[in-house]
């Protein structure tokens, strides 16, 4: 097995992969990048809020939490046919994965689950590789789910489990990593990573990367989101993430998780192409597509394309993981 899938770095090593100078360190993701991926694909995926606001969490960072006044209203479970229509939109513009999110502390065992689960089973239906952002799950739920055609779930730590507790108390790092067990057992892939500009250290943010890329698995997805930072919210006034952390963060991850997709997620809106395109230089080759995350704006389709042709990259397609392996399997 190569040297460069390791689920046993060590703090120090890591902390001197992420303070080696930028330009070094890019160099080195984009080489490690090269060997594994196909650099000039990104897989382009589509976020929808299929339930909206009036979250009981206290994470200080979200428009969605109801105890922030940030000008978000709550918004009951969306129909499956409007789910089912907006997911063949993104589509036809070239998406390739479909995340629905909800503002959901955890999921319960009701008939909106239910509704989730025919949504799954439709988006799957239509040839998409289908994700869910729900919060909490129990293993009985994930497995549910996975029978219903899930392909990835979004969970993410966030922060350091150090610095978890400034940023949200309503529940512990180890209900998330517990959530994602579930979700790893049930057989789905697993998307996971964090934020930056929370006002944490470049100490947490090498921790929170530690523990990414010392989980039994790598994550398949790591999405790394700048802060965007909400009126109402605890953390309103934060400064704005640095480009130069951005890019060293992803190109950090790319060197741990050499095989994942890294996602260059929140925070598009105020990059330049130039800025974007040093991320994907660094390793990042994947993006969240359509002029609206959650509940905040995003590059639109039209806008991403005009970058692709300039870059020269290409959307990746659907379930390429599974093709490849049947692939092979053809050919042994
Ligand atoms: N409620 C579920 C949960 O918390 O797991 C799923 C939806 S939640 C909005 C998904 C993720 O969005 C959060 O874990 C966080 O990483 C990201 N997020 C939320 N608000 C954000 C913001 N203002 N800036 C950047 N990322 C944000
Ligand atoms: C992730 O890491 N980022 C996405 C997705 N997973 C669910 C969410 C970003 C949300 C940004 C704030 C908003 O639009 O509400
Ligand atoms: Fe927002 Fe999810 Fe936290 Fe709820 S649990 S406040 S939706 S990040």
């Amino acid at each position: 097995m190569s040297t460069d899938i390791r689920n046993n770095w060590q703090l120090q090593e890591i902390k001197t992969i992420y303070q080696t100078p930028l330009l070094e360190l890019v160099f080195r993701a984009a080489t490690l990048h090269r060997k594994y991926n196909d650099t000039a694909e990104v897989q382009v995926c589509t976020l929808l809020s299929i339930k909206t606001g009036g979250c009981s969490e206290d994470c200080a960072y979200c428009p969605q939490a109801s105890r922030y006044d940030t000008g978000v209203g709550v918004q009951a479970l969306l129909k499956k046919e409007d789910v089912l229509s907006y997911a063949q939109k993104a589509k036809d513009a070239g998406s390739t994965r479909f995340c629905m999110g909800a503002a959901w502390r955890e999921v319960r065992d009701n008939r909106d689950f239910d509704r989730v689960l025919e949504m799954v089973k439709g988006v799957n239906e239509m040839g998409m590789e289908v994700c869910c952002t729900l919060g909490m799950l129990t293993a009985e739920q994930a497995q549910k789910l996975a029978d219903a055609g899930l392909y990835a779930y979004n969970h993410n730590l966030d922060t350091s489990k150090e610095h978890y507790s400034e940023i949200i108390t309503t529940r512990t790092y180890n209900d998330r990593l517990q959530t994602l067990d579930n979700v790893r057992k049930a057989g789905v892939s697993v998307c996971c990573g964090g934020i930056i500009g929370l006002g944490e250290t470049h100490e947490d943010r090498i921790q929170m990367l530690h523990t990414l890329s010392t989980l039994p698995e790598h994550p398949e997805s790591v999405p790394i989101n700048a802060l965007v930072p909400i009126p109402g919210t605890p953390l309103a006034n934060n400064k704005k993430a640095d480009i130069w952390d951005m890019v060293r963060m992803i190109a950090t991850a790319r060197i741990l998780m050499p095989k994942a997709m890294v996602r260059l997620s929140a925070g598009r809106t105020e990059m330049s192409i130039a800025e974007q395109a040093l991320c994907f230089m660094a390793g990042a080759n994947s993006i969240f597509a359509g002029d609206k995350l959650l509940t905040t704006p995003n590059p639109s389709f039209d806008e991403d394309n005009a970058m692709f042709q300039l870059l020269g990259l290409a959307p990746r397609t659907a379930f390429k993981e599974e093709k490849q392996y049947l692939h092979e399997m053809v050919e042994v």
